[in-house]
């Protein structure tokens, strides 16, 4: 039984991203709120990205600049199906992967997830960017669901998409040979002044194609803003770059079954750098707490 209406469909396709409401249970809700909560409190302890480490080794947390004790800045969880129960059930079972079944179904296979947290004043800021660039695929029936764990408005550092955008060109993440995750400064330009904000209650969820340009301001309010981020793929799509953010969940199938072909797009596809620091925030010159500083 289909969860999207034909028109929910269509505007998926024809904008390159629907928000829906409702995307996941209260108790499911309740269940991921509580985690992030302990979280934030564990990082108050440190002074650095902390473990446990993602399989490929690096800190699983990650806390911005001006991460303190008294004023936590948590900003990324890399993975947390691999640590929580709570997370690993949305990830696998929630009425948000009816919705990603319906887009690019009926087979359908998790790639990676994360959480991107902005706490009140958060500095954090998401460049412009395709996620395509990140984690290309055979083809690009890959949708990212970004579900809001917090009521989410323009104040409190929004995601911000270019609507039709999916439709191309793919941007390159490149300034010369150095790669910075983030497209050029006129092309930032040129998508601030066409993007929308995708506002909403928590529990609603921002299904995102792949090439959608998207990014997202610092959080200026004093409500935090999270976002636990699930890329899902078509069976039959293959990743043609390792995963920035390895998971023991890699190529799970989550609906229907295994694919015995993978399907190619024609045409080129520039291949990212992958990143050696906890968070590609990072890359985009947004350094994390060092015990150091
Ligand atoms: O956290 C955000 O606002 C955007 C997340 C995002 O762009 C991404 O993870 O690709």
């Amino acid at each position: 039984m289909p969860v999207l209406s034909r028109e929910q469909i269509d505007a998926f396709w024809r904008d390159g991203f629907l928000m829906v409401e409702g995307a996941v249970t209260p108790g499911q809700l309740t269940a991921l709120k509580a985690d992030i909560a302990a979280w934030v409190e564990e990082s108050r302890a440190h002074k650095a990205p902390f473990g446990p480490p993602t399989i490929d080794g690096r800190p699983r947390f990650d806390m911005g600049a001006e991460h303190s004790a008294e004023k936590p800045a948590l900003r990324r969880i890399n993975n947390p199906s691999d640590i929580s129960a709570a997370y690993r059930a949305v990830m696998l079972d929630a009425r948000t992967v009816d919705m990603v079944a319906d887009l690019v179904g009926p087979d359908v296979k998790f790639h990676h997830c994360k959480i991107n947290l902005k706490l009140p004043g958060a500095k954090t800021e998401v460049a412009y960017h395709q996620d395509f660039a990140y984690t290309p695929h055979t083809n690009d029936d890959v949708v990212t669901a970004l579900l809001f764990l917090d009521d989410i408005d323009e104040n409190n550092g929004c995601l911000t998409v270019v609507p039709g955008s999916h439709k191309g060109p793919m941007l390159s993440l490149f300034d010369g040979e150095r790669f910075t995750g983030a497209v050029a400064a006129e092309e930032e330009t040129r998508a601030l002044a066409a993007s929308v904000p995708c506002v909403g209650k928590a529990g609603s969820v921002c299904l995102m194609h792949t090439k959608l340009l998207h990014g997202s301001a610092a959080n200026g309010a004093d409500t935090s803003r999270g976002l636990y981020i699930c890329v899902y793929t078509a069976a039959d799509a293959v990743p043609i770059a390792r995963n920035p953010m390895p998971s023991l969940n890699e190529g799970r199938i989550v609906r229907g079954k295994e694919a015995r072909f993978a399907r190619l797009n024609a045409g080129l596809v520039e291949l990212p750098k992958q990143p050696k620091s906890a968070s590609f925030f990072t890359v985009l010159g947004q350094d994390s707490k060092q015990a150091a500083e």
